[in-house]
């Protein structure tokens, strides 16, 4: 019986994002972005919004502290570290590298007519050091980070005028660097903008309390719309494919009670489905009516949106997963993950953060986003978060961090041979970098250490742990299968 499924090799790599790696938060005529403004804050629980959901008292304190941290300014100095890094990624032997530009290393203000000459020689360095690794490349455009003054000037993507802004951005990235991109993604996650406004759709915390929902939803829309918009122009100008990503947080019923699968599936559609159903099937689903109603949410979509997202699907889905998650209807005991609070899970262990360490969720979502979009699937975030040791001997000895990937790595194989078409895993933070959540260096998600605290002290240098040798080790051979 032939179900006309072939099996591809799986392309096997790493991933960064501008805000988190590069550093160099003002070299070269860089503007000031909303990542730059957000303080270190020691961690007290491990789900920090406190980082996260700025005010305009506070990117207002960020601008003119010139004394507290701010580890996004620094990252993992990757401005500084380009060649070595991309060598030391080559010698891991990875098929692929997924990156982000700064936009406001391009457009410092973001809405200036031209892009900032020192920042496109940079990245020309950035796309000269990747093809000489011979790296295919997933190119995030916009991971979080934009420039201040959008947000400043025109509140964030609430604006419509943010899409003209960033379509000026994304043709100028075509212009480019179209000639070395295999695959774009408009934006990193862009279901973060519901759980995670600041982040996702740059929208600054009423000093007040809680989110204008038909706010964040309008701007929402108008990231569907900008995307929808960069892969019309994409298509025109460049050959890589167009993807979308959400944040995937696999939900399982606390129990069998009905209830409990009743809030699984509503939890899963509104968290997880509605972003990419949108992006992918290029309508607004029908269950988001009675959401929008029950919490009397409106904002704008106009005749013309509905027919540009309808005709600009995305050619691939993505998505991230570091833990699964728990939907009860009564409250239970919580626990945290990537963007999202959830039900504590009976039985998986979590790490120092909380998330819960769930192989067998990988392939549940796998098999879910496949069945339900029917297109190639891209993980494009996965990884262990880690507060490693480095020894005197520069070794830093992450067994866990094997443990964890390889556990993972199987279930992604068994996903295949379930029938989804899996096309890439990139492994989060490759090379450690600050963490979007918690603005941590601590939180290490490397199989390169760098060598920095959570207060910037240290060399900087790298080291290879011991996760470096399994994953090189682990490429090679299912290459040679
Ligand atoms: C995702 C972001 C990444 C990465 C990841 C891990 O939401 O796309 O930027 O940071 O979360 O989260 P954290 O860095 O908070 O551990």
């Amino acid at each position: 019986m032939d179900l006309q499924f072939q099996k591809r090799k799986i392309l096997w790599g790493g991933a960064t994002a501008a805000s988190q790696y590069e550093g160099g938060w003002q070299e070269g005529g860089k503007g000031i972005d909303t990542q730059d403004v957000r303080p270190y804050i020691p961690r007290t629980s491990n789900a920090t919004t406190a980082t996260r959901l700025l005010t305009q008292a506070m990117i207002e304190k960020g601008e003119r502290d010139t004394k507290g941290r701010y580890p996004f300014r620094d990252g993992s100095k990757g401005y500084y570290h380009l060649a070595e890094d991309i060598q030391l990624l080559k010698e891991l032997g990875m098929d692929i590298y997924r990156l982000s530009i700064s936009w406001a290393r391009l457009f410092p203000n973001g809405d200036e007519l031209e892009p900032n000459p020192a920042g496109i020689a940079y990245y020309d360095r950035v796309f000269d050091e990747i093809r000489k690794a011979g790296f295919k490349v997933f190119l995030t455009m916009n991971h979080y980070a934009i420039p201040l003054n959008l947000v400043k000037k025109y509140g964030g993507w609430t604006n419509r005028k943010l899409i003209d802004f960033y379509l000026r951005f994304a043709k100028v990235v075509f212009e480019h660097w179209g000639d070395c991109i295999d695959y774009y993604l408009p934006f990193n996650e862009i279901n973060a903008g519901y759980f995670s406004p600041f982040n996702g759709v740059a929208l600054l915390k009423p000093e007040d309390g809680g989110y204008d929902q038909s706010l964040v939803f309008q701007s929402l829309h108008h990231q569907f719309v900008a995307s929808a918009k960069t892969i019309e122009l994409g298509h025109s100008m460049v050959q890589g494919k167009f993807g979308a990503m959400v944040a995937c947080f696999c939900y399982y019923p606390y129990s069998c009670k009905p209830e409990d699968n009743l809030k699984q599936t509503l939890d899963e559609n509104t968290n997880t489905w509605f972003c990419m159903d949108v992006l992918s099937r290029g309508y607004y689903p029908s269950y988001m009516q009675s959401f929008f109603d029950a919490n009397g949410i409106e904002f704008e979509i106009t005749d013309e949106d509905r027919e540009l997202l309808k005709h600009n699907t995305c050619d691939f889905v993505s998505f991230s997963y570091y833990q699964s998650s728990v939907a009860s209807c009564e409250e239970k005991e919580k626990t945290a993950g990537n963007l999202v609070v959830s039900t504590k899970n009976p039985y998986l262990q979590a790490n120092e953060w909380g998330w819960q360490i769930d192989p067998v969720g990988l392939r549940v979502t796998l098999n879910r986003i496949y069945d339900r979009y029917q297109k190639p699937v891209i993980i494009s975030e996965n990884g262990f978060g880690y507060a490693d040791v480095m020894e005197e001997d520069h070794q830093v000895h992450d067994q866990y961090r094997i443990d964890y990937l390889n556990r993972h790595f199987q279930e992604i194989l068994n996903a295949q041979n379930d029938g989804v078409d899996v096309v890439a895993y990139m492994m989060w933070g490759i090379v450690d970098i600050v963490s979007a959540g918690s603005c941590e260096m601590g939180k290490r998600y490397g199989v390169i250490y760098v060598d920095a605290d959570n207060y910037g002290n240290g060399s900087y240098d790298r080291y290879k742990k011991d996760s470096f040798y399994w994953y090189q080790q682990f490429m090679k051979e299912y290459r040679e299968e």
